[in-house]
């Protein structure tokens, strides 16, 4: 992906905080001063990279790392929120009833991504999309966009005769009047010159487009900051589409540069194929470039001794549908580790952790207390007991309370405690875009690659 340089560069930077408590002034200097390095390197521009330095140095300072969370990742953190709060906020479009104007330079990726965009909303939205060639100079470009949509069901319009674009353009919205989104691809140019802006202008009034995307090659790295904000002055950009972001260094410097221009970045391209694009959030983004998974704002909490591995195992075996006392323990034992369990909950599919809501902090007290009790407890079952502990009637449990010097009544606590447990993760199971997403998560918690 994009940006790796700058994985490294932080990754670096940080290293020299391990098993560390506290920095002297020299240490957080020189911390400082590679994260600017790596910011500078992956191409981010000067004002934005003094901005993120100089922050980065104050809340170190300021801010203490939260009980259980290293002083490495507490700078990741840190990070992290910058880097995401520079990226800006993401916009949710609607794909329903739109026609969006394809804008950009020449050799940009504005038809790859016309057609990508199209495939892109066909299939999640299962809708009826239609695209218009209205490139009337790249000679080929209707034939580019056809092929590229050969195996889709999505319509191409196009008049590979027609010398007039704003022709193709009308022509094509009543031939596909019952398209419910419409992509019209348009010309590019070297430059953002007066024939091009008369050109896109006039097809802007004629297809009265909803929506204006912009595609930037990433290639062009801080370039992009005036490129999009020339645009945006002549069709006011909605939305802004960087290519190219598969094996780029200068990835950084296109995304933050564009960032700047108040224009926000709604999908990136990865890839020639027409699967390679990707929507933009920036959370989503750079905890990725982390190497976090993609487990939104799950760095933010990361105690060290949250075991990822343990973590994926437990939501392997609950989606296999078995739940043991012992998972639970596990579940449970991990989530009191968590400092806010209300922040990791929102990140998790609900019931994730044993379905616990937001924990006051006498509930996470309570609950330190409970694990006690349940190790207790689960000493004096055999495995079978905690494997299956659906045999757990009366007789066993008046033994396991004997046996571990605790009343009946805790034994069945404890039990009710997992049935509602186990309940939560049926309902994980029955609900299968949480499934989806708990695999993908999984998937991502497989790489985790965090050299601390
Ligand atoms: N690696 C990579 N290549 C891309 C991506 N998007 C587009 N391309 C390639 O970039 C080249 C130009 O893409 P086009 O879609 O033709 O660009 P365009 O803006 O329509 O170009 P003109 O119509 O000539 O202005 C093609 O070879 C595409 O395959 C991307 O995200 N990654
Ligand atoms: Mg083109």
């Amino acid at each position: 992906m994009a940006l790796e340089g700058l994985k490294s560069g932080i990754f670096g930077a940080i290293a020299a905080l391990k098993g560390k408590r506290k920095l002297d002034e020299a240490e957080l200097a020189e911390m400082v001063r590679s994260i600017r390095r790596a910011l500078l390197e992956a191409d981010f521009n000067v004002r934005q990279t003094k901005e993120i330095s100089e922050r980065l140095d104050t809340r170190m300072r300021e801010e203490e790392p939260r009980p259980g969370v290293n002083l490495q990742t507490h700078a990741l953190n840190i990070l992290y929120t910058e880097l995401v709060r520079m990226l800006g906020a993401p916009r949710e479009i609607v794909p329903h009833n739109q026609t969006i104007l394809m804008v950009g330079l020449y050799g940009q990726g504005k038809t790859t991504t016309t057609a990508k965009l199209a495939e892109w909303w066909r299939k999640r939205h299962n809708m009826k999309v239609a695209v218009i060639e209205a490139d009337v100079h790249r000679p080929g470009a209707y034939a580019q966009l056809k092929q590229l949509l050969a195996d889709s069901p999505v319509e191409v319009y196009g008049e590979p005769e027609e010398s007039d674009a704003l022709v193709i353009v009308k022509n094509g919205l009543e031939a596909v009047g019952g398209a419910d989104l419409v992509i019209v691809d348009t010309a590019g140019r070297d430059r953002l010159d007066q024939d091009l802006q008369d050109e896109l202008d006039a097809i802007h009034r004629v297809a009265n487009a909803t929506e204006r995307f912009l595609v930037i090659d990433a290639q062009v790295g801080q370039a992009a900051g005036p490129v999009a904000a020339s645009f945006h002055d002549l069709v006011g950009v909605t939305g802004v589409i960087v290519t190219k972001l598969d094996g780029t260094a200068r990835g950084g410097g296109a995304l933050s540069a564009v960032a700047t221009t108040g224009a926000p970045i709604v999908f990136i391209g990865e890839g020639e194929k027409i699967e390679d694009l990707e929507k933009f959030e920036a959370d989503r983004f750079i905890s990725r470039l982390l190497g976090m998974g993609d487990i939104r704002g799950l760095i933010d909490l990361a105690p060290e001794d949250l075991d990822a591995e343990e973590a994926a195992r437990i939501a392997e075996r609950l989606m296999s549908g078995r739940f043991t006392l012992n998972d639970m323990y596990k579940q449970m034992e991990m989530m009191s580790k968590i400092g806010t369990v209300d922040k990791i909950l929102s990140h998790m599919p609900m019931g994730f952790f044993g379905g616990m809501g937001n924990m006051s902090k006498k509930q996470k007290e309570e609950m330190q207390d409970n694990l006690e009790r349940f190790r207790v407890i689960m000493d004096s079952m055999t495995a079978h007991e905690k494997n299956e502990p659906t045999v757990l009637k009366r007789e066993r449990i008046k033994r396991i309370a004997r046996g571990s010097g605790t009343t009946e009544k805790d034994v069945r606590d404890l039990i009710a405690q997992w049935k509602r447990s186990r309940k939560m993760m049926k309902g994980v199971k029955g609900d299968r875009r949480l499934r989806k997403r708990m695999k993908k998560m999984m998937g991502d918690m497989d790489d985790v690659d965090m050299p601390m």
